[in-house]
């Protein structure tokens, strides 16, 4: 049959390959923005984080720092949910779907309650906050997130004497994403805080980076953020905030006890068991491109006296 077509068609073209003209053009459009997706210049997961603007106050918070630009800091990712490489949550993440959204207050609470997204920016106003992060892995970014200080959350949530620990769950949906479909780690991902860390005011939910709502790959629509900890302490996609009475087991200290610990506060003198700790590399930056020394708690001097007493190489 496929003969019988060729030889009345000398050009070798087959019927069913004889598109009209208009859904050649609609075809010639997917493969121009698929081309740019794969080249990296429309970046997945961005569309809903490059339209919506948020209202927010400006702050003093870091703004002596250079920030790390937009680009490195919504394609160099750690989000295992949609794998382990470092670019494959900013192509992977656009199928998440981040809102509606609610998140759960359950535990150790006066009445266990739901908020949605919307009630959660209304806790308190919005802030712009440069926070320097740093990644366990040794390597550091500058972001401005635009946030509320979990403060206001917590005041609202209303934990009772019991609470001492609080515990935060992200979302795990392998439909969505692909990591979670694979045991990379145990999900959900879950991290925790000590009541007064959690307190802190410097401890924020971020809601958005660069002045807009974050992009999937930075864990929208809400994570944490606790700049004078390692990265990995800030949960992304939170679903629940449990109020718990004593310290959780997290997702990092299961996945390797000797290498992270709960506290993770960024400490220059406690070595990871495989790397340094002392030094890291500025995404994007640094004189050189070089690294730099790192400071304890990241900088972030005045939480110090949270662990007045506790022995830091203990209680890494
Ligand atoms: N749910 C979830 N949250 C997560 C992670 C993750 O794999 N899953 N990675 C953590 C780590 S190790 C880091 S360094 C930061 C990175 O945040 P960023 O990609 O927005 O810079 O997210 C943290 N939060
Ligand atoms: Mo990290």
């Amino acid at each position: 049959m496929l003969l019988d077509n060729n030889r009345r068609n000398p050009a070798g073209i087959l019927p069913s390959e004889i598109t009209p003209q208009s859904v050649f053009a609609d075809r010639r459009l997917f493969l121009q923005t698929a081309g740019l997706a794969a080249a990296g210049l429309l970046l997945p997961g961005q569309s809903r984080a490059t339209q919506t603007t948020l209202a927010y106050q400006k702050t003093a918070y870091g703004k002596e720092e250079t920030l790390t630009s937009l680009e490195d800091v919504t394609s160099y990712n750690n989000y295992y949910e949609f794998g382990t490489g470092k670019s494959d949550p900013a192509r992977e993440a656009s199928l998440f779907k981040p809102t509606p959204w609610a998140i759960k207050i359950e535990g150790a609470v006066k009445q266990a309650k739901t908020l949605s997204l919307e009630q959660l920016m209304k806790l308190a106003p919005l802030e712009e906050r440069i926070y320097r992060m740093r990644c366990v892995e040794g390597w550091s970014m500058v972001i401005p997130w635009v946030g509320l200080p979990l403060k206001a959350l917590i005041d609202w949530a209303q934990p009772t004497g019991n609470a001492k620990y609080v515990v935060f769950i992200s979302a795990n949906d392998p439909q969505t994403m692909p990591g979670a479909r694979m045991p990379i780690l145990d999900w959900p991902y879950v991290e925790g805080l000590r009541m007064d860390e959690a307190m802190q005011p410097l401890t924020l939910l971020a809601v958005g980076l660069y002045g807009k709502v974050l992009p999937n790959q930075n864990g929208a629509p809400v994570r944490l953020v606790v700049p004078w900890k390692y990265g990995f302490k800030g949960g992304k996609a939170i679903t629940s905030i449990r109020f718990v009475e004593h310290m959780p087991q997290t997702t990092w200290m299961k996945a390797g006890p000797r290498e992270y610990g709960f506290y993770a506060n960024v400490n220059p003198q406690v070595d990871h068991p495989r790397w340094t700790q002392s030094s890291e590399k500025p995404i994007g930056g640094g004189l050189f491109g070089g690294r730099v020394k790192t400071r304890m708690f990241n900088g972030y001097d005045e939480v110090g006296q949270l662990y007045s007493g506790m022995d830091l190489k203990k209680y890494f």
